[in-house]
């Protein structure tokens, strides 16, 4: 049987962290966190890019531009939603998720929900400090996790051929 895995190796790699302004004290945390992951799995410095968005509602459109550009192994999302700071907080919450899993559907690439969504402030910074509980850290970590992993499943030419005639029989049965 065969089974694989990512590793957490970024050498190599390219991506893009999209950040929002808003809770700029908690976000510009969980850049830190990140980058952090990013430069010590071996990623080059000119191989990250950040794209600065002001509220986390704003991320999908930028992650999926950014996600369909071919210049990205994986494109990482940080943003932080207050519950206690605005009445749109599911709004919010719920369109940032829902736009961030469907750019990486549509873009077939990693694209990493590295949004709090939390209660309070003091939960935000919570999961904004220590490496082992920042959420941006965790993303970077996925990212470059999910990236290594995709790369062992492109697919082979037999394979494509497999894939191309089983949509051709699929579209004729519709
Ligand atoms: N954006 C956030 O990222 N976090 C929040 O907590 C937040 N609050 O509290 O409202 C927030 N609002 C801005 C929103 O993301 C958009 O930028 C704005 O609605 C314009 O589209």
């Amino acid at each position: 049987m065969k089974t694989r895995e990512g590793q957490l190796e970024a050498s190599g790699l390219h991506f893009a962290i999209v950040v929002s302004k808003y809770n700029e004290f908690v976000t510009s945390r969980l850049l830190a966190g990140a980058l952090d992951v990013l430069t010590k799995a071996g990623a080059d410095e000119k191989a990250v890019e950040i794209a600065r968005v002001p509220g986390a509602f704003e991320i999908p459109l930028v992650a999926r531009r950014l996600a369909g550009s071919g210049r990205f192994d994986a494109v990482i999302c940080l943003g932080a939603v207050i519950r206690g700071e605005t009445p749109h907080f599911e709004y919010i919450s719920t369109e940032a998720s829902r736009g961030i899993a469907q750019a990486a559907w549509e873009a077939d690439l990693p694209v990493v929900f590295g949004v709090l969504t939390t209660e309070n402030v003091e939960q935000a910074l919570e999961r904004a400090g220590a490496p082992e509980r920042n959420k941006g850290a965790e993303a970077a970590r996925t990212a470059i996790e999910m990236a290594t992993l995709l790369r062992t499943l492109k697919a082979t030419k037999k394979g494509a051929q497999r894939s191309l005639k089983q949509r051709k029989t699929s579209k004729r049965k519709r």
